[in-house]
């Protein structure tokens, strides 16, 4: 058995968060990983915060165990969805793609655990500050928006700077991954690639099934000249993203009209010519459909046989 003190923090059987994926965490997934003993995360990035309520309370409909919501910083209905996860008595938070600072003082006074999603050694630091009980590492091989840093590399320097629990994410997908996190230094692990082709999953078939055919060199980062880099499936729509990009004559203004409602496209519609299919490098390992419960289980017994196999290699 895995058991990490992140395991009585949030009160779950196995160290491990879903990530909370735009327009794919809803309640269906999150209440599948919560009920497997991992935490299940509702993605507040696509949601109002009427829609977030709503499916806050689908996921109560659906679990007794605790949950989370993750709250993206650049999303446009961000102050609304700040106010409902108090209102709503969500446990857990987790930030992305930004500084929740001004969001902290009244998550705090209301009691939940905030868990900003970091990509920084100085991000870390200032999250610790500002009370933030654990953090998520998040190193470039995530889906999605990422920061300039690996796991390998930022997982232990961010290991080193702060107290807190550090959770590992990026490029984790089985249980060699679990297994590598913990000897960098994580307490835990937040999956994202892994958990769209999970059975409770939502998402169009046509998803589940590029990320199932995806080989190791199929994503691409866009959009790092916008200062806004998204790691995604290469699809006709990325790699006209990517040539209008390198265009000089495009401004900044014409790509974010064309990117708009493409991670919506994807998720909901499956349309694979205007899409935007997030997903992290690890896609290429992921192969099955499963229930959420499966992925969890084989995950942590490959990572228990893992750590206990490398030890025959101590002398
Ligand atoms: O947030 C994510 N991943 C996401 S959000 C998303 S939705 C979207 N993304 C881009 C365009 C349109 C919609 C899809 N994937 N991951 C967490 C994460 N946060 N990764 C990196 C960061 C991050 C980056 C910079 C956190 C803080 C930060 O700087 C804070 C500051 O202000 O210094």
């Amino acid at each position: 058995m895995i058991k990490t003190p992140v395991c009585e923090l949030f009160q779950i059987e196995y160290p491990i968060f879903q990530g909370g994926m735009a327009w794919v965490a809803d309640a269906s997934l999150a209440a599948a990983v919560s009920n497997a003993g991992g935490l299940g995360i509702i993605a507040g990035m696509n949601s109002n915060g009427e829609q977030l309520r709503e499916e806050i309370r689908k996921c109560r409909e659906r679990t007794q165990k605790p949950f989370g919501v993750n709250v993206m910083l650049m999303s446009p209905f961000v102050e609304e969805v700040a106010r409902t996860v108090v209102e709503e008595h969500v446990p857990v938070l987790t930030t992305g793609a930004g500084n929740p600072g001004e969001f902290m003082p009244a998550w705090l006074e209301a009691g939940i655990k905030v868990v900003p999603v970091v990509a920084s050694v100085g991000f870390a630091r200032l999250a610790e500050k500002r009370g933030a009980c654990a953090v998520v590492a998040e190193g470039a091989e995530s889906g999605g928006h990422i920061g300039k840093l690996h796991t390998m590399a930022l997982v232990p320097q961010i290991c080193d700077a702060v107290k807190i629990p550090v959770l590992a994410a990026g490029g984790i997908g089985d249980g060699r991954g679990i297994a590598a996190a913990l000897m960098l230094g994580a307490q835990g692990v937040q999956v994202g690639t892994r958990f769209l082709v999970a059975r409770e999953c939502t998402i169009s078939p046509v998803y589940k099934e590029k990320v199932r055919k995806a080989k190791e060199l199929d994503t691409i980062v866009t959009g790092a000249s916008l200062g806004d880099a998204v790691r995604s499936l290469k699809t006709p729509f990325s790699r006209e993203f990517e040539k209008k990009e390198r265009g000089a004559d495009v401004s900044k203004e014409e790509l974010e009209k064309f990117g708009a409602g493409a991670l919506r496209r994807a998720a909901r519609e499956g349309d694979a010519r205007n899409g935007c299919f997030l997903a992290g490098e690890i896609a290429g390992l992921v192969k099955k459909e499963q229930t959420a419960k499966e992925m969890i289980e084989e995950m942590f017994e490959e990572a228990e046989k893992r750590l206990g196999g490398v030890s025959q290699w101590v002398k």
